[in-house]
């Protein structure tokens, strides 16, 4: 008698009606539960979901049509997306302090188009970290349609500290009157200084956007200062350190509330995804709670203890190391390309991704640079004690990828995954 494969009995077990309609698709996740349990995932952008948050995004309510704002839509029977939409803009207006919530981008890039549709017009000049510094696509940047529809002019780290230099960012903003000025981006190891942005935002007649993606879930434990007190519009992402389902929020000032709401929609979307708006509700509603300040704590504190033990295997970081919950290595003096060390990481068990460092003499799409995270591994339970062991393994790793040692790959990415099994991950099965 054949005997049918653990992997599909289990997929059977977590999902069986998937797995009795689409056998195929079905394994394919099955596939990525075990490889999102036995690696070490160590973008700092991606994270693990609560089991709340995974049924609340696997609802009924993805088959509803909602087109307009609670108790304002262009569809009847709305009884109960109205309610889920409500309670998501309560959370995060109390969450992060704030007069107004839109919790309707689908992502991050249409949220931060929405703030241009609200507050620019095509053509104007608009202002951002250059994407190569740290900075994000939609700051403005060439290829994205924010850098053809509009008039990007881009600020940079300083070469020699990997820090901001607010001197050069004011003469920029002074000379150029851009409408937008975007801080925050995607490979920033330090704490923004929203205050600073916020006193050259008013010099020069911009409003300030912070784009708190990748920090969202420390500003709302307390691990990073709130851009609140600062910034007209806030822009995240809910799914990095926020922990919560691939989505996105603005959030803003009273006076802002209309033309971000109208931008939105009707401006630049449809129909809201109402699944994945309960998820963000679930995920905020999580997040209010002390658990979760301690976790946004415990993200940073790990990536510092991460960041001090790669630089005592002499690695070299951006700016030195890290406030928050993110690490950009630069391997130059490791002479191997980030791709190259990325994937053999891979290889081993260790997910990172290869970026850009500042000043990068090497192409995007084969950086010199590997950026890391601890957002995932401290949602399953990993603390600072156990950080040398995960530098000791991309060391390992590194090295293995500039020497070509094949072998040493599967031996890392053995123990990484015995380490894994001891720390369950949220969200996933344990069976
Ligand atoms: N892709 C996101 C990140 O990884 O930082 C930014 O868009």
């Amino acid at each position: 008698m054949t005997q049918t494969p653990a992997h599909q009995q289990t997929s059977a077990h977590q999902h069986p009606a998937l797995t009795a309609t689409d056998p195929e698709l079905a394994a394919l996740v099955t596939a990525e539960e075990r490889l999102q349990a036995d690696t070490l995932r160590l973008i700092p952008s991606e994270n693990y979901v609560s089991t709340a948050v995974l049924e609340a995004s696997g609802t009924v309510l993805q088959n509803k049509y909602s087109e307009g704002y609670p108790g304002r839509r262009y569809y009847e029977g709305q009884q109960n997306i109205d309610q889920v939409e409500r309670l998501a803009v309560a959370r995060a207006k109390a969450l992060f302090g704030t007069d107004h919530a839109n919790v309707q981008p689908y992502s991050g890039s249409p949220a931060n188009l929405a703030v241009y549709l609200a507050f620019a017009e095509p053509g104007d000049t608009v202002m951002g970290m250059a994407l190569p510094m740290g900075g994000h696509l939609t700051h403005g940047w060439g290829v994205s349609a924010t850098g053809k529809w509009f008039r990007g002019v881009q600020y940079a780290v300083r070469q020699d500290t990997g820090l901001v230099d607010f001197d050069a960012v004011r003469e920029l903003a002074l000379k150029e009157r851009p409408k937008l000025i975007f801080c925050g981006g995607t490979a920033l190891p330090r704490t923004i200084d929203f205050a600073a942005f916020a006193e050259i935002a008013r010099e020069s007649g911009a409003v300030l956007v912070a784009d708190i993606a990748h920090i969202a879930g420390l500003v709302a434990g307390g691990a990073h200062p709130s851009p609140v007190p600062y910034a007209d519009v806030i822009s995240t992402t809910t799914h990095k350190t926020l922990r919560g389902p691939r989505g996105a929020m603005l959030l803003a000032r009273e006076e802002h509330a209309k033309a971000i709401d109208k931008a939105v929609f009707p401006g630049l979307q449809g129909g809201p995804h109402n699944q994945t708006t309960a998820a963000i509700a679930v995920a905020l509603h999580e997040a209010a709670q002390p658990s979760f300040r301690s976790y946004a704590h415990a993200v940073v504190a790990n990536a510092k203890a991460l960041a001090e033990a790669l630089l005592a295997r002499g690695f070299d970081l951006v700016s030195g190391g890290t406030d928050n919950h993110l690490v950009l290595m630069d391997l130059t003096s490791k002479d191997v390309p980030g791709k190259v060390a990325a994937k053999a990481l891979d290889r081993a068990g260790i997910v990172v991704n290869y970026n850009t460092v500042p000043y990068d003499p090497r192409k995007p799409f084969d950086p010199s640079g590997v950026r890391i995270g601890t957002p995932s591994l401290t949602s399953r339970g990993l603390g600072t004690e156990h950080m040398a062991a995960v530098a000791d393994w991309i060391d390992r790793g590194v090295r293995a990828a500039g020497t070509g040692d094949e072998d040493a790959l599967p031996k890392i990415r053995g123990e990484v995954a015995e380490l894994m099994t001891a720390f369950p991950a949220p969200g996933l099965p344990t069976a």
